[in-house]
Protein backbone atom coordinates (compact mmCIF):
# COMPACT_ATOMS: atom_id res chain seq x y z
CA UNK A 1 0.00 0.00 0.00
CA UNK A 2 2.81 2.46 1.11
CA UNK A 3 4.46 1.21 -2.28
CA UNK A 4 1.20 2.13 -4.35
CA UNK A 5 1.11 5.33 -2.28
CA UNK A 6 5.18 6.35 -3.17
CA UNK A 7 3.73 4.95 -7.29
CA UNK A 8 1.43 7.51 -7.49
CA UNK A 9 3.49 10.52 -5.72
CA UNK A 10 6.17 9.79 -7.86
CA UNK A 11 3.75 9.42 -11.31
CA UNK A 12 2.39 13.05 -9.97
CA UNK A 13 5.90 14.43 -9.63
CA UNK A 14 6.60 13.03 -13.31
CA UNK A 15 3.44 14.56 -14.42
CA UNK A 16 4.72 17.68 -12.95
CA UNK A 17 7.82 17.82 -14.65
CA UNK A 18 6.91 16.82 -17.77
CA UNK A 19 4.17 19.88 -17.48
CA UNK A 20 7.10 22.05 -16.88
CA UNK A 21 9.23 20.48 -19.57
CA UNK A 22 6.18 21.71 -22.09
CA UNK A 23 5.91 24.85 -20.19
CA UNK A 24 9.55 25.24 -21.45
CA UNK A 25 9.51 23.72 -24.37
CA UNK A 26 6.32 26.38 -25.86
CA UNK A 27 8.10 29.33 -24.80
CA UNK A 28 11.52 27.89 -25.95
CA UNK A 29 9.77 26.98 -29.67
CA UNK A 30 7.48 31.05 -28.98
CA UNK A 31 11.31 32.11 -28.35
CA UNK A 32 13.22 30.35 -30.93
CA UNK A 33 10.22 31.39 -33.88
CA UNK A 34 10.03 35.38 -32.54
CA UNK A 35 14.17 34.91 -32.92
CA UNK A 36 13.73 33.42 -35.98
CA UNK A 37 11.11 36.01 -37.35
CA UNK A 38 13.33 38.92 -36.36
CA UNK A 39 16.31 37.22 -37.61
CA UNK A 40 14.43 37.14 -41.54
CA UNK A 41 13.15 40.48 -41.18
CA UNK A 42 16.92 41.40 -40.46
CA UNK A 43 17.92 39.33 -43.27
CA UNK A 44 15.18 40.98 -45.62
CA UNK A 45 16.28 44.36 -44.61
CA UNK A 46 20.08 43.83 -45.54
CA UNK A 47 18.95 42.39 -49.13
CA UNK A 48 19.93 44.57 -52.01
CA UNK A 49 16.54 46.23 -53.19
CA UNK A 50 15.96 46.87 -56.64
CA UNK A 51 15.83 50.51 -57.06
CA UNK A 52 16.67 50.98 -60.47
CA UNK A 53 14.31 49.14 -62.12
CA UNK A 54 10.55 50.12 -62.02
CA UNK A 55 8.59 46.91 -62.02
CA UNK A 56 6.69 46.06 -65.25
CA UNK A 57 3.02 48.15 -65.05
CA UNK A 58 -0.25 45.69 -64.75
CA UNK A 59 -1.34 45.02 -68.43
CA UNK A 60 -4.78 46.53 -69.36
CA UNK A 61 -6.41 43.45 -68.69
CA UNK A 62 -5.20 42.54 -65.00
CA UNK A 63 -6.77 43.53 -61.94
CA UNK A 64 -5.84 47.04 -60.97
CA UNK A 65 -3.40 46.50 -58.19
CA UNK A 66 -4.01 46.59 -54.50
CA UNK A 67 -4.14 50.31 -52.80
CA UNK A 68 -1.48 51.79 -51.65
CA UNK A 69 0.11 50.78 -48.44
CA UNK A 70 2.32 52.56 -45.79
CA UNK A 71 5.65 50.73 -45.12
CA UNK A 72 7.57 50.69 -42.63
CA UNK A 73 11.48 51.82 -42.53
CA UNK A 74 13.53 48.72 -44.11
CA UNK A 75 10.34 46.61 -45.54
CA UNK A 76 11.36 44.31 -48.77
CA UNK A 77 9.09 43.00 -51.74
CA UNK A 78 7.19 40.38 -50.62
CA UNK A 79 5.24 38.02 -52.68
CA UNK A 80 2.28 40.41 -52.37
CA UNK A 81 4.38 43.49 -52.92
CA UNK A 82 6.01 42.56 -56.12
CA UNK A 83 5.36 45.63 -57.42
CA UNK A 84 6.57 47.39 -54.48
CA UNK A 85 9.81 49.65 -54.80
CA UNK A 86 11.51 50.55 -51.31
CA UNK A 87 13.57 54.00 -51.89
CA UNK A 88 15.70 55.31 -48.85
CA UNK A 89 16.22 58.77 -48.30
CA UNK A 90 18.37 60.56 -45.81
CA UNK A 91 18.32 63.85 -44.22
CA UNK A 92 21.45 65.42 -42.62
CA UNK A 93 21.55 69.32 -41.81
CA UNK A 94 21.97 71.66 -38.52
CA UNK A 95 18.71 71.87 -35.82
CA UNK A 96 16.17 74.00 -36.47
CA UNK A 97 16.54 74.54 -40.44
CA UNK A 98 13.37 72.77 -41.20
CA UNK A 99 14.07 69.15 -42.21
CA UNK A 100 11.25 67.89 -40.20
CA UNK A 101 8.97 70.75 -41.24
CA UNK A 102 9.97 69.86 -45.10
CA UNK A 103 9.49 66.23 -45.02
CA UNK A 104 5.71 66.69 -43.20
CA UNK A 105 5.05 69.23 -46.47
CA UNK A 106 5.97 66.16 -48.41
CA UNK A 107 4.42 63.48 -46.70
CA UNK A 108 1.51 64.98 -45.66
CA UNK A 109 -0.03 65.18 -41.82
CA UNK A 110 -1.85 62.03 -42.03
CA UNK A 111 1.36 60.24 -42.33
CA UNK A 112 3.11 62.42 -39.75
CA UNK A 113 1.05 60.36 -37.60
CA UNK A 114 2.16 57.28 -37.84
CA UNK A 115 5.31 57.97 -38.42
CA UNK A 116 8.18 56.26 -36.27
CA UNK A 117 10.66 58.40 -33.91
CA UNK A 118 13.71 57.58 -32.17
CA UNK A 119 15.73 59.86 -29.91
CA UNK A 120 17.28 61.72 -32.73
CA UNK A 121 15.69 60.01 -35.75
CA UNK A 122 12.74 60.77 -37.49
CA UNK A 123 11.08 58.03 -40.39
CA UNK A 124 8.36 58.87 -42.19
CA UNK A 125 7.13 56.87 -44.90
CA UNK A 126 5.24 57.79 -48.26
CA UNK A 127 3.83 55.97 -51.00
CA UNK A 128 2.88 56.82 -54.49
CA UNK A 129 2.60 55.27 -58.04
CA UNK A 130 4.51 55.73 -60.64
CA UNK A 131 4.25 53.71 -63.90
CA UNK A 132 1.91 51.47 -62.29
CA UNK A 133 4.19 50.72 -59.60
CA UNK A 134 4.27 51.20 -56.23
CA UNK A 135 7.28 53.30 -54.88
CA UNK A 136 7.74 54.07 -51.00
CA UNK A 137 10.10 56.33 -49.94
CA UNK A 138 11.33 55.54 -46.70
CA UNK A 139 12.45 59.13 -45.26
CA UNK A 140 15.27 59.14 -42.49
CA UNK A 141 15.10 62.72 -40.86
CA UNK A 142 18.05 62.93 -38.46
CA UNK A 143 17.60 65.81 -35.81
CA UNK A 144 21.30 67.37 -36.09
CA UNK A 145 22.28 68.02 -32.79
CA UNK A 146 25.09 66.22 -31.24
CA UNK A 147 23.20 63.75 -29.39
CA UNK A 148 21.81 62.23 -32.67
CA UNK A 149 25.42 62.01 -34.74
CA UNK A 150 25.50 58.28 -34.07
CA UNK A 151 22.31 57.85 -35.71
CA UNK A 152 24.20 59.21 -39.05
CA UNK A 153 25.26 55.36 -39.97
CA UNK A 154 21.96 53.84 -39.52
CA UNK A 155 20.39 56.50 -41.47
CA UNK A 156 22.70 56.81 -44.37
CA UNK A 157 23.33 53.11 -45.28
CA UNK A 158 21.55 51.70 -48.28
CA UNK A 159 19.45 55.15 -48.71
CA UNK A 160 19.47 56.33 -52.38
CA UNK A 161 19.55 59.62 -51.99
CA UNK A 162 20.99 61.94 -49.34
CA UNK A 163 19.47 65.69 -48.48
CA UNK A 164 22.06 67.53 -46.87
CA UNK A 165 19.91 70.98 -45.50
CA UNK A 166 20.91 74.22 -44.82
CA UNK A 167 18.99 77.48 -43.49
CA UNK A 168 19.31 80.09 -45.65
CA UNK A 169 18.82 82.82 -43.36
CA UNK A 170 21.53 81.21 -41.20
CA UNK A 171 24.92 81.53 -42.45
CA UNK A 172 26.82 79.21 -39.75
CA UNK A 173 24.28 76.07 -41.11
CA UNK A 174 25.53 76.56 -44.33
CA UNK A 175 29.27 76.90 -43.20
CA UNK A 176 28.18 73.08 -40.73
CA UNK A 177 27.29 71.35 -44.98
CA UNK A 178 30.71 70.32 -45.62
CA UNK A 179 30.96 68.67 -42.36
CA UNK A 180 27.32 66.70 -42.90
CA UNK A 181 28.18 65.76 -46.52
CA UNK A 182 31.28 64.46 -45.36
CA UNK A 183 29.95 62.43 -42.00
CA UNK A 184 27.07 61.06 -44.96
CA UNK A 185 29.88 59.77 -47.44
CA UNK A 186 31.98 58.01 -45.01
CA UNK A 187 28.49 55.54 -44.65
CA UNK A 188 27.42 55.58 -48.47
CA UNK A 189 29.22 56.38 -51.87
CA UNK A 190 26.88 56.37 -53.62
CA UNK A 191 23.55 58.06 -52.82
CA UNK A 192 22.79 61.19 -55.19
CA UNK A 193 23.42 64.27 -53.07
CA UNK A 194 21.36 67.22 -52.41
CA UNK A 195 22.00 70.63 -51.23
CA UNK A 196 18.43 72.06 -50.23
CA UNK A 197 18.49 75.82 -48.80
CA UNK A 198 15.15 76.08 -46.80
CA UNK A 199 13.11 79.14 -45.42
CA UNK A 200 13.31 80.71 -48.87
CA UNK A 201 10.44 82.59 -48.13
CA UNK A 202 12.26 84.56 -45.50
CA UNK A 203 15.54 84.45 -47.57
CA UNK A 204 14.00 86.53 -50.01
CA UNK A 205 13.44 89.53 -47.47
CA UNK A 206 17.10 89.75 -46.73
CA UNK A 207 19.26 92.88 -48.50
CA UNK A 208 19.87 91.45 -52.15
CA UNK A 209 23.82 91.71 -51.64
CA UNK A 210 23.61 89.63 -49.03
CA UNK A 211 21.59 87.17 -50.54
CA UNK A 212 23.75 87.16 -53.35
CA UNK A 213 27.00 86.16 -51.08
CA UNK A 214 24.68 83.19 -49.94
CA UNK A 215 23.79 81.86 -53.67
CA UNK A 216 27.59 81.94 -54.43
CA UNK A 217 28.47 80.51 -51.48
CA UNK A 218 26.02 77.96 -51.59
CA UNK A 219 26.62 76.98 -55.63
CA UNK A 220 30.73 76.67 -54.97
CA UNK A 221 29.35 74.01 -51.65
CA UNK A 222 26.97 71.98 -54.28
CA UNK A 223 29.60 71.80 -56.78
CA UNK A 224 32.16 70.67 -54.81
CA UNK A 225 29.91 68.08 -53.66
CA UNK A 226 28.73 67.20 -57.09
CA UNK A 227 25.23 67.93 -55.58
CA UNK A 228 21.72 69.50 -57.36
CA UNK A 229 21.55 72.46 -55.56
CA UNK A 230 17.43 73.26 -54.39
CA UNK A 231 16.40 76.40 -52.72
CA UNK A 232 12.74 75.26 -51.32
CA UNK A 233 10.36 76.35 -48.71
CA UNK A 234 7.91 74.11 -46.84
CA UNK A 235 5.85 77.03 -45.03
CA UNK A 236 5.36 78.03 -48.89
CA UNK A 237 5.59 74.78 -50.57
CA UNK A 238 8.49 75.75 -52.78
CA UNK A 239 10.50 72.63 -54.22
CA UNK A 240 9.53 70.48 -52.07
CA UNK A 241 7.94 67.65 -54.35
CA UNK A 242 10.21 68.72 -57.21
CA UNK A 243 13.02 67.60 -55.24
CA UNK A 244 11.29 63.99 -54.71
CA UNK A 245 10.35 64.05 -58.64
CA UNK A 246 14.00 64.59 -59.22
CA UNK A 247 15.51 61.62 -57.53
CA UNK A 248 12.51 59.31 -58.98
CA UNK A 249 13.76 60.67 -62.56
CA UNK A 250 17.33 60.48 -61.63
CA UNK A 251 16.73 57.07 -60.47
CA UNK A 252 14.59 55.77 -62.78
CA UNK A 253 15.60 57.60 -66.22
CA UNK A 254 12.02 58.63 -66.63
CA UNK A 255 11.87 61.34 -69.33
CA UNK A 256 11.77 64.75 -67.20
CA UNK A 257 13.92 67.35 -66.94
CA UNK A 258 14.78 69.99 -64.63
CA UNK A 259 15.20 73.77 -65.40
CA UNK A 260 18.04 75.63 -64.18
CA UNK A 261 17.01 78.38 -61.91
CA UNK A 262 19.70 81.65 -61.08
CA UNK A 263 17.26 84.39 -61.41
CA UNK A 264 18.27 86.19 -58.11
CA UNK A 265 14.60 86.55 -55.87
CA UNK A 266 13.45 83.04 -57.31
CA UNK A 267 14.04 80.08 -55.69
CA UNK A 268 17.41 78.69 -56.77
CA UNK A 269 17.79 75.59 -59.12
CA UNK A 270 21.45 75.01 -59.79
CA UNK A 271 23.12 71.18 -60.92
N1 LIG B 1 9.81 80.82 -42.56
C1 LIG B 1 9.96 79.50 -42.59
N2 LIG B 1 10.09 78.81 -41.44
C2 LIG B 1 10.21 77.46 -41.50
C3 LIG B 1 10.22 76.77 -42.74
N3 LIG B 1 10.37 75.47 -42.48
C4 LIG B 1 10.46 75.34 -41.15
N4 LIG B 1 10.37 76.53 -40.56
C5 LIG B 1 10.42 76.81 -39.10
O1 LIG B 1 11.72 76.47 -38.62
C6 LIG B 1 11.65 75.94 -37.31
C7 LIG B 1 12.39 74.63 -37.23
O2 LIG B 1 11.72 73.70 -38.05
P1 LIG B 1 11.94 72.12 -37.91
O3 LIG B 1 11.24 71.50 -39.07
O4 LIG B 1 11.56 71.65 -36.57
O5 LIG B 1 13.52 72.01 -38.07
P2 LIG B 1 14.49 70.74 -37.83
O6 LIG B 1 14.99 70.87 -36.43
O7 LIG B 1 15.59 70.93 -38.82
O8 LIG B 1 13.68 69.52 -38.07
C8 LIG B 1 10.16 75.82 -36.97
O9 LIG B 1 9.79 76.94 -36.20
C9 LIG B 1 9.48 75.89 -38.34
O10 LIG B 1 8.19 76.46 -38.27
C10 LIG B 1 10.05 77.52 -43.94
O11 LIG B 1 10.01 77.02 -45.07
N5 LIG B 1 9.93 78.88 -43.80
MG1 LIG C 1 13.49 67.87 -36.71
Amino acid sequence: MAKMIGKGKSRRRTSKVCEQVNVHCNLFHRLSFLGRFIWDRILLCSLPRPYLRLPLPHPPSSPPPPPPAVHRGCSSPSHSDSDLVNLKISLLGDCHIGKTSFVIKYVGDEQEKISLQMKGLNLMDKTLFVQGARISFSIWDVAGDKGSLYQIPMACKDAVAILIMFDLTSRSTLNSVVGWYSKARKWNQTAIPILIGTKFDDFVRLPPDLQWTIVTQARAYARAMKATLFFSSSTHNINVNKIFKFIMAKLFNLPWTLERNLTLGEPVIDF
